[in-house]
């Protein structure tokens, strides 16, 4: 009998691209941390064909870029948009750039207060948002959510991340994946202004989803007098 050629084993599918989302653990006096929430909440959905890979980073200065430096280097993300709650803004707040210093008012989840000290020695001032902002804003508030551009993330942890993010996405080993912050408001209870946690993670799938279909930015105004 002739025997009939192998069938070929199917191919495995492609994995999905991964799209890294990460929040904080809470901080200072507050309760939940309505980042870390948002980002477990969008762990393992799908956002513009990516898989979204939600992770809760420590508030703690070195630490955090730590956990951040091993999640990067595990799901090789084609975009890392890191969260954190910045109680007291009534916007989910696209930030535009990160500063190389950290100064800290309160002490991080580990007793530690940095003060005027670089994120990373002999690195430059300051990197700006690799996110497409203006057009992040613009879907954001067409689809009624209240959304600012932030010309400061502080000096605190979040400031630490971003500048640490962007510094990692800097090196040749990242080329081409893009990178930013996102400062989201209190959860309704926390204090005032809030936004429902349904709000915040509604706002951050469709910012996420124009950071992943959207190439070059739009250019409208969103600056600040002060
Ligand atoms: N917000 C703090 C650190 C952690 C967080 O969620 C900040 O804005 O620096």
């Amino acid at each position: 009998m002739a025997s009939r050629p192998p069938t070929p084993a199917p191919e495995a599918p492609a994995p999905r691209p991964t799209v890294l989302v990460t929040g904080f653990e809470p901080f200072g006096a507050g309760g939940d941390n309505p980042s870390a929430l948002a980002a477990l909440a969008l762990n393992d959905s799908d956002i513009a064909g990516h898989r979204v890979v939600g992770a809760v980073l420590p508030t703690v200065f070195g630490a955090s870029r730590a956990v951040l430096e091993d999640l990067v280097a595990r799901h090789r993300p084609a975009l890392v948009v890191c969260c954190g709650l910045a109680g007291g803004r009534a916007a989910i707040s696209l930030e535009r750039i990160a500063i190389n210093v950290d100064d800290a008012r309160i002490a991080d989840n580990a007793g530690a207060q940095p003060v005027d000290l670089p994120v990373v020695a002999g690195a430059p001032a300051a990197y700006f948002s690799t996110l497409p902002i203006k057009a992040m804003l613009q879907s954001l508030r067409s689809a009624g959510i209240a959304a600012e551009v932030s010309q400061t993330a502080g000096t605190f942890v979040c400031n630490h991340v971003f500048y640490g993010l962007m510094h990692l996405l800097a090196q040749p080993g990242c080329r081409g994946v893009r990178g930013g912050l996102v400062h989201v408001p209190w959860l309704p209870g926390q204090g005032e202004p809030a936004m429902p946690l349904e709000t915040t993670v509604a706002g951050l799938r469709i910012a996420l989803a124009c950071a992943l279909t959207v190439r070059k930015d739009l250019r409208i105004a969103a600056g600040a007098l002060d």
